[in-house]
């Protein structure tokens, strides 16, 4: 069994070429919920349905997030009533898109919640009416709310974390990020870990996508002890994130945003790290951080691409022994 740890996009894309090199059966992706959020009374699980919609073949490929062939007519009625919205409601919230084909998704995992069902149940559902060959589990059926303290006008407020990523477009500085009800939440994933082959860590955000799988009670004493099957992928390429704050997070909150800031981050529960070629001058400094270190093409342009990646990073994982 393949363990992933996954956040959105970048996670998404490269679980989009493991299923070209391993048999998809094997494959558990075990994905963040601290982007997890409420609108319009409806359950939203961004990063589980970017990971269902990309492997399923429907994402839509230019944003990375929602559905190909997407229309937008419910947000655009939503318009009359930010109109008459009081002051102080947040009712109409027109700064989040849905789409018409993506409500769907959200109406069912709303429905089946307020039935009782878990939300590990709901996207094991949604995942079968997709057709997925892998399974997908969020990291924890409790609700983990990741808050991000930024800085506005010369203030400092504290945000939920689609507030600062969709509503300011992240463009706003980060003084810090803490993870609301991690103490209390149950990961459903430790005999996963335990059980595990391999344990992916996708390239994502290190601090918000990572960050909360890793802060669930029990995780990352789980990953010390897997290290030697434990392979990450940086998600920062030349100093820079492909997609998303990554980058600009990492200086912000005092570490070094490069493939060294990660392997010193990611160092206590992985033994191998995969970082891009453009990369490969910096391979003794990551090693002297006390991971191996692995060189290949990290930015998965071509679906060729992403599968000769996940090769890499399924031979370092049998390399790891
Ligand atoms: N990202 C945006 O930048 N703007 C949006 O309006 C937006 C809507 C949205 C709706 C459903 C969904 O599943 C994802 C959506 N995202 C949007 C992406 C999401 O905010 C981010 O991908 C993640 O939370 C970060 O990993």
């Amino acid at each position: 069994m393949i363990s992933v740890l996954a956040g959105g996009v970048g996670a998404a894309r490269f679980l989009k070429g493991l299923v070209l090199a391993v048999d998809p059966s094997d494959v558990t992706a075990i994905v963040n919920t601290g982007d997890d959020t409420i609108l319009h009374g409806l359950n939203i699980s961004p990063d589980i349905d970017t990971v269902t919609y990309t492997v399923a073949g429907a994402i839509d490929p230019e944003r990375g997030w929602g559905l190909a062939d997407e229309s937008w007519t419910a947000m655009a009625n939503l318009a009359r009533y930010v109109a008459v919205r009081p002051r102080g409601s947040t009712a109409a919230p027109d700064w989040f898109n849905l789409g018409d084909r993506d409500l769907a998704t959200h109406f069912y995992r709303t429905a089946r919640l307020a039935e009782g069902a878990t939300l590990s149940d709901v996207t094991a559902e949604i995942a079968r009416a997709w057709n997925l060959p892998i399974s997908v589990l969020p990291m924890t059926d409790d609700r983990v709310g990741t808050m991000v303290n930024i800085i506005e006008d010369g203030r400092e407020s504290t945000v939920t974390f689609q507030e600062y990523f969709v509503k300011r477009r992240h463009s706003v500085p980060v003084t810090g990020v803490r993870f609301h009800g991690i103490e209390s939440a149950r990961p459903t994933f430790l005999a996963h870990l335990a059980n595990s082959d391999g344990i992916i860590i996708a390239p994502s955000n290190p601090i918000v996508s990572i960050g909360p799988i890793r802060a669930l009670p029990g995780v990352n004493e789980a990953l010390e002890i897997a290290r030697d099957r434990v392979v990450a992928i940086s998600p920062i390429i030349a100093g820079a994130a492909i997609k998303g704050p990554a980058d600009r997070m990492l200086l912000e909150l005092g570490f070094e945003p490069t493939v060294v800031g990660v392997a010193r981050l990611y160092a206590p529960i992985c033994g191998t790290i995969v970082i891009d070629q453009q990369d490969a001058h910096r391979r003794d400094e990551v090693e002297s951080q006390g991971v191996r270190c692995v060189v290949a093409d990290t930015i998965m342009r071509s679906p060729e691409i992403t599968k000769a990646l996940a090769e890499t990073t399924m031979r370092a994982i049998r390399n790891g022994d």
